[in-house]
């Protein structure tokens, strides 16, 4: 695949890669005080726009951070921002299955060297189009292979996990791990014991025919994507179940899946080297991954005038 040239918008204005620049006094990056959103856009349809865009004012709202833009000027930005991608990479993405990923990002802004965020009178909107990839195809095909790790999922009263933030250390703490064993992800426990989620995934195993993930308060963020595939179990009459996975119910599990905006459903086939099932993506792994495509082709707020 020849590289693309990703589109920028900062403020409302478009950059180049090489003049899209914030200040070092952004307190976003003095402090990682700030927040962000991971999109997707499949056929030139953004994927469940509205769900993501109220995630990001949610996360916002828990750091008192004023976005300064309605919820509608975000979408517009997105679509604005995904045309120029379009244009300047010379793709009708209406007609190209390689679906574009979005960041936005809200950071605090410029401020001094103090942590107050009074200091800041106004945040940076950032939002960044491009491509990402980031498992092989026979990924896909075969499974994925993950360690659990030792960090453990932020406890809810200190860095609470449903926030997208830009404090992500301890995902980039558990990636390494999974670095180090050669695995493509890290499942975190939260300190209760139970399973919370992965680095940039959430988790799901299935159980005697019933499709089980952690709930909210296990320490999971509140995937878009885990949302879609529980309704798509419904749709599809597979029974589902929001409840606590322990690490014997994850390694006697007769399936396991990851969920999110960049992987989709991918099948984990192997957990710290003990294979998962049978060691190959299961039937139900399978139906879901079908059923959400088909979602994706479906649903969207298109690029394009409506
Ligand atoms: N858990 C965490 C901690 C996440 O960051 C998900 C679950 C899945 O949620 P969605 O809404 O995407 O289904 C995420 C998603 C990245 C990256 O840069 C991270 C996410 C999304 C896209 C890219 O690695 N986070």
């Amino acid at each position: 695949m020849c590289k693309t040239l990703p589109a920028i918008s900062i403020n409302g204005t478009l950059y180049s890669r090489e003049n899209a620049n914030v200040s070092v006094f952004d307190h976003g990056f003095l402090y990682g005080d700030g927040v962000f959103e991971g999109i997707r856009i499949y056929g030139g349809k953004i994927f469940r726009a509205d769900r993501h865009v109220t995630r990001l004012f949610r996360s916002a709202k828990v750091l008192d951070l004023p976005i300064g833009w309605t919820r509608e000027e975000i979408v517009e930005e997105i679509r604005k921002t995904a045309r120029e991608w379009a244009a300047i990479n010379g793709v009708d993405v209406r007609n190209n299955d390689d679906p574009l990923y979005v960041r936005v990002v809200v950071s605090r802004g410029d401020g001094d060297l103090g942590l107050d965020p009074r200091k800041c009178p106004k945040p940076n909107v950032v939002v960044i189009v491009d491509r990402i990839k980031l498992y092989a195809k026979e990924q896909y095909e075969n499974g994925l292979a993950l360690v659990t790790t030792a960090i453990r999922r932020n406890l809810p009263d200190t860095l609470p996990p449903q926030v997208k933030s830009l404090n992500y250390l301890s995902n980039v703490l558990a990636k390494l791990d999974a670095n180090r064993e050669n695995a493509a992800e890290a499942i975190f426990f939260n300190t209760q014991g139970y399973v919370a989620e992965a680095t940039a995934d959430n988790l799901f195993i299935v159980s005697n025919g019933e499709v089980v993930t952690p709930p909210i308060s296990d320490g999971a963020l509140p995937g878009i994507t885990r949302e879609a595939v529980l309704e798509l179990a419904a749709e599809l009459s597979i029974p589902r179940r929001e409840w606590h996975i322990t690490m014997p119910d994850l390694f006697c599990a007769d399936e396991c899946f990851l969920t999110g905006t960049a992987a989709r459903v991918v099948p984990v086939t192997a957990i710290n080297a003990r294979t998962i099932g049978n060691g190959r993506p299961g039937p139900i792994t399978h139906r879901l991954m079908e059923a959400f495509v088909d979602l994706t082709c479906r649903d969207g707020v298109c690029i394009y005038d409506k």
